[in-house]
């Protein structure tokens, strides 16, 4: 722990802005005692909710929680006081007044995580389950942040020492000479360690659509339909819906969730050759919406004989859509494809399932990590750097470099090995008063 009085004071209103029943301005670091005393008269007894005046500006809750036990781990006062802006901005004012300076974004638990209340993965789970849309999203940012997803990965790197332990000294002996025991038993918790390192890749894949949503593009040719199946997906008349073709001009986006995933729903203009000038912007965009599509709806009509348009993805991202099939009763979708109607509802729960497995979610029971795009590198790097290590045995020192470089990926995630450079990353998309 570094010492929290080389630090300065920080100040910030926690609450959000505009007018509220309570507003709370939170302040941390060495000139607390002080800035309390100035503003509340005498200081609070720790951790006790006391009633007071702030000055002449409010009256409300005073907490104070000395250093280390408090939210950054330095000493923190919180004014509870009347939430409107003009209040909130004349206590911050007396807090500056008094000593402290103005924070910065995330800069509070910034100094959580440098005071060791927090690792990083746990600090980012803070700003996730802040920014969470949805029950799931913020039941496993609580998760994290209770330090489930760190345990794991501590987990792993704990048996990845180990292993570094056991080969290190084999290295002190010539190749000819390393017991054939010890190689087999590092053999296998080579393969152990692999086996672990997937399940959490898998767990944290999965979370990771929680945290950043699946989108789902809607195309194919003119008239088929997409429209009213956004519709109905969405569950509301969002798109316009026509029986002409070329109806739907502009990508139209709309959110929607499914069994708690959020997914963002794509409308398209139909793809077609013959289109006029306008409709020929709209298919340009429909293009551009493919090719950051995380699944594709190829839609079509049952029965028709005009297939699927061109330029459509590959299978692994697609899912071919026969709609419309109350107009030809008795129509059986080719295997992997999804009948149904938009005007009845037929077959829609399927299509939502098959939306759910496209995008790599799976009803497993099992928790989640709610992962950043930056846990899922770390882990795929760490992943990689293990399969080389495989690849290298016997050549036991540069088994050992790449089992040293995985721990090093693993080791960032909770931020046991870190750059300056990532912690101003992460903490500055935090708001002011986190
Ligand atoms: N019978 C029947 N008609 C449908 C179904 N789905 C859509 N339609 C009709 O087909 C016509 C075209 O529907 P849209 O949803 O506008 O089709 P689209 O693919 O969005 O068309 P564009 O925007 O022109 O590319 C409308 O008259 C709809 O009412 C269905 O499942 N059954
Ligand atoms: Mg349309």
């Amino acid at each position: 722990m570094s010492d929290p009085v080389a630090r300065d004071t920080i100040a910030a209103v926690a609450t959000p802005a505009g007018r509220g029943g309570i507003g709370v301005v939170r302040v941390s670091g060495p000139a607390v005692p002080h800035i309390a005393r100035a503003i509340l008269g005498p200081l609070p007894e720790p951790r006790v909710a006391t009633f007071g005046k702030f000055l002449e500006i409010d009256r409300g809750i005073a907490l104070y929680f000395p250093a280390p036990h408090s939210y950054t781990g330095e000493h923190v006062l919180e004014l509870h006081g009347h939430g409107g802006p003009i209040v909130m901005q004349a206590l911050l004012g007396a807090c500056l007044d008094a000593g402290a300076r103005l924070a910065e974004p995330g800069e509070f638990t910034r100094r959580a995580f440098l005071e060791g209340k927090l690792d990083l993965a746990q600090a980012e789970a803070v700003a996730d389950l802040i920014d969470a849309t949805t029950r799931e999203a913020a039941r496993s940012a609580l998760r994290s942040l209770q330090g489930e997803f760190s345990s794991a990965i501590d987990e792993l790197v704990a048996q990845l020492i180990e292993l570094r332990a056991l080969v290190e000294a084999m290295l002190d002996f010539p190749e000819e000479e390393v017991d054939a025991v010890h190689a087999k038993d590092a053999a296998a918790r080579l393969v152990h360690l692999r086996a672990a390192l997937e399940g959490v890749l898998a767990k944290s894949r999965q979370g990771s659509l929680l945290r950043s949503g699946v989108h789902v593009v809607l195309a194919g040719r003119p008239n088929v339909g997409k429209s009213s199946l956004l519709n109905r997906l969405a569950g509301d008349e969002r798109a316009i819906v026509a029986p002409v073709p070329g109806t739907t001009r502009d990508a139209l986006r709309e959110p929607v969730r499914i069994e708690g995933v959020p997914l963002v729903l794509v409308d398209t203009a139909g793809l077609r050759r013959d289109a006029d000038e306008i409709e020929k912007l709209g298919i340009e965009r429909t293009r551009r919406e493919l090719e950051s599509a995380d699944v594709v709806l190829a839609v079509q009509e049952a029965g028709s004989e005009a297939g699927p348009p061109e330029g459509l993805p590959a299978a692994a991202l697609r899912i071919d859509v026969y709609n419309k099939v109350d107009l030809t009763p008795g129509f059986v979708a080719p295997a992997g494809a999804v009948a149904v109607s938009a005007k009845t509802g037929a077959g829609l729960d399927r299509l939502r399932q098959a939306i759910l497995e496209a995008a790599g979610w799976s009803e497993t029971g099992e928790s989640v990590f709610l992962a950043r795009e930056r846990h899922l590198r770390a882990l795929e790097s760490a992943k990689q750097h293990l399969a080389a290590a495989a690849g290298e045995l016997p050549r036991w020192e540069l088994y050992a470099e790449e089992l040293r470089l995985a721990q090093t990926a693993l080791a960032a995630i909770t931020g046991e090995y870190r750059a300056d450079d990532l912690l101003g990353e992460i903490f500055a998309r935090f708001c002011i008063g986190k």
